[in-house]
């Protein structure tokens, strides 16, 4: 319930912006936002490495920028649907954002450091301290060398044009694209070249999937794909029923994978007994979402269920059925909408008298 409260997922009506507007990205935060000076702040930069860094703000920014555009999702995302639910973030599947990212490269900052012999993993670790597991931990997670080297891996300072606001980890964050949001270390306080596997609990024991307790698991890494659609229509205030005049719809939405590119998303009206290729667009980034839209044409009252389904281009394909695990990971089961199609325009209210109707466009 406290965890519900602090942090938001996306709403899904604003899937139709290709950038999510900053107030829109989910947001997922462990413990607390640290307050950080901007003046005073350094970010450490050490371990096995030849000369250890103490970089400025100041320092940081005057390095060569890239921005790019990268989409961001929770591995808890889909969580809430999971049965019993695993206790953490209550996601549905709205646990997404695209933003335009501007930083600067990790890379060469490691080699200006010099990486000692040995050199095998990179620990990022935040301002944010708190207990989990029944550990007192800075928040921290790390790649391996290889995935850390990666171009486009950034220590960034701002989104869409913006200075980062607090919550998103002012002053500097790491974006790993493609990689699911565990990894991207908001509030940087250092980051340390290691010789051996990082053991801390955020890289060791959390972000695992596991369906048996004491299972080792599978570490949770890249994001699989995933579709979303805009709902159709308009909602019901309590229930969140959609309600759909007949006609001919275009249903819309974005899709992404951080494993490969985004080669399909089909449509169903039917609750996936059949589907259709929706339309592709290209993405703003190879790791950005990328849209898709389906004609939907429907002149028959009744209830229906849509669902979306996209597959990448490694073969990975959404499952229909819910993907139990402990810790409620990488549950990319297709999206399923229900909506009633006919009966809003029968209902009383405001949206059917002449006046208003009149307003519409
Ligand atoms: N320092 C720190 N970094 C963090 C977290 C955190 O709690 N502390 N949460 C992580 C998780 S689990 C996710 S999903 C993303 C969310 O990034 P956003 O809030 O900017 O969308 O940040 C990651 N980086
Ligand atoms: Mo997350």
């Amino acid at each position: 319930m406290q965890l519900a409260v602090r942090n938001h997922s996306m709403p899904l009506e604003a899937l139709r912006y290709e950038i999510t507007p900053v107030g829109l990205h989910y947001l997922l935060i462990h413990f607390d936002i640290p307050m950080v000076d901007a003046a005073q702040y350094e970010l450490g930069v050490g371990g096995h490495v030849k000369k250890p860094l103490r970089l400025s703000f100041e320092d940081l920014q005057s390095r060569p920028a890239t921005t790019l555009a990268v989409t961001l999702e929770c591995a808890g995302n889909g969580r809430a649907r999971l049965s019993p639910r695993p206790l953490s973030q209550p996601w549905l599947g709205e646990a997404v954002g695209t933003a335009e990212w501007t930083g600067t490269a990790l890379a060469p900052i490691l080699q200006e450091a010099g990486l000692k012999e040995g050199a095998a993993e990179v620990v990022f670790t935040g301002l944010d301290r708190g207990l989990q597991g029944g550990i007192d931990q800075f928040y921290e997670r790390s790649l391996s060398l290889p995935d850390a080297m990666q171009d486009d891996v950034l220590l960034v300072y701002a989104i869409n044009g913006q200075p980062l606001p607090p919550q998103h980890g002012f002053p500097l964050r790491l974006i790993a694209p493609g990689w699911y949001g565990m990894t991207q270390v908001k509030w940087l306080r250092s980051i340390t070249v290691t010789d051996r596997p990082f053991d801390g609990y955020q890289q060791a024991t959390a972000y695992h999937y596991r369906t048996v307790e004491g299972d080792p698991g599978v570490p949770v890494t890249r994001m699989l794909p995933r579709a979303l659609m805009v709902p159709p229509g308009v909602p019901d205030f309590m229930s969140r029923t959609r309600f759909v005049e007949p006609s001919l719809q275009l249903v819309e939405g974005r899709a992404w994978s951080g494993r490969a590119p985004i080669v399909r998303v089909d449509f169903s009206s039917d609750g996936g007994r059949s589907w259709s290729a929706a339309v592709l667009e290209e993405p703003l980034s190879p790791y950005a979402w990328r849209r898709w839209s389906a004609r939907w044409d429907i002149r028959k009252p009744g209830e229906y269920e849509l669902c979306v389904r996209a597959a990448d281009a490694a073969g990975n394909v959404q499952p229909l059925d819910q993907s139990w695990n402990l810790e409620g990971v990488q549950n990319n089961a297709v999206q399923r909408v229900r909506v009633v199609v006919g009966t809003a325009s029968g209902k009383q209210g405001a949206a059917d008298m002449p006046w208003r109707r009149s307003s519409l466009p």
